[in-house]
């Protein structure tokens, strides 16, 4: 079989290095100040934000190119509830009784509990499906290589852009969340990956202060 044939890369930029200083430290800065919050206004943002973000996201790299994701867009009020009945029926085993003691610990700073308000309050639930595999033309299964690699990278890009257009995130993820299927109805190849809670942040809404680690220890140059 051929490859696809190749083309010259005419969109790639090179920027003189002074000016790639000043833009790799104006995007530090800007992504220094992304927070994740669980507090949300109910103010409604234009979908089509949403939808210049998502198509920021699927930019991204996978293996093989095989592109294994799915986003559901989630805006309706009667959606949103059922997810969030579903999630906090979860939510309340895994507080409950599910969590090993180490991990409520490890969780108490940042005080979550089995409600999860958010769910309703915020405008979208982005919900991202990993795509264990494809399926062709005559139904035969096509495989699919580093999926939640490929996916973990679009997740990051599509917070990246919803909080460099100006919006706020949070990554939910009740465990376990195979009910987004069904109220999704998505098939079953498609495995959930995360809930993508995002909008505007309540007004004054609070957020744990937590020290970052020092970067020396989390990067070494040799
Ligand atoms: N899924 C639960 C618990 C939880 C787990 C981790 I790791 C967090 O960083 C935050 C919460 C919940 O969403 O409450």
């Amino acid at each position: 079989m051929a490859g696809e044939p190749f083309r010259r890369y005419a969109e790639y930029r090179e920027y003189p290095v002074a000016e790639m200083q000043t833009r790799a430290r104006e995007f530090r800065a800007e992504l220094q100040r992304r927070r994740t919050v669980r507090e949300f206004a109910d103010r409604p943002v234009p979908p089509e934000i949403i939808r210049e973000c998502l198509r920021a996201a699927v930019t991204a790299p996978s293996g093989a190119n095989k592109q294994p994701w799915h986003f559901v867009v989630v805006a309706d009020p009667a959606v949103k509830r059922r997810i969030r009945a579903a999630a906090e029926e979860e939510e309340r085993a895994f507080y409950r009784r599910r969590a090993p003691e180490e991990w409520l610990e490890a969780l108490a700073p940042l005080g979550t509990d089995e409600q999860k308000p958010f769910l309703e309050t915020a405008p979208y639930l982005i919900a991202v499906f990993a795509v264990s595999y494809g399926v062709d033309e005559s139904d035969a299964r096509t495989k699919h290589y580093y999926v939640k690699e490929s996916v973990g990278i679009a997740t990051g890009m599509l917070i990246t852009a919803l909080h460099h257009a100006g919006l706020a995130t949070l990554t939910h993820t009740p465990s376990p969340m195979g009910f987004l299927n069904d109220i999704l109805e998505r098939p079953d190849n498609e495995k959930p990956f995360l809930l993508l809670v995002t909008g505007y942040p309540a007004k004054g809404v609070q957020v744990p202060d937590l020290a970052r680690k020092p970067f020396d220890r989390m990067v070494t140059f040799r």
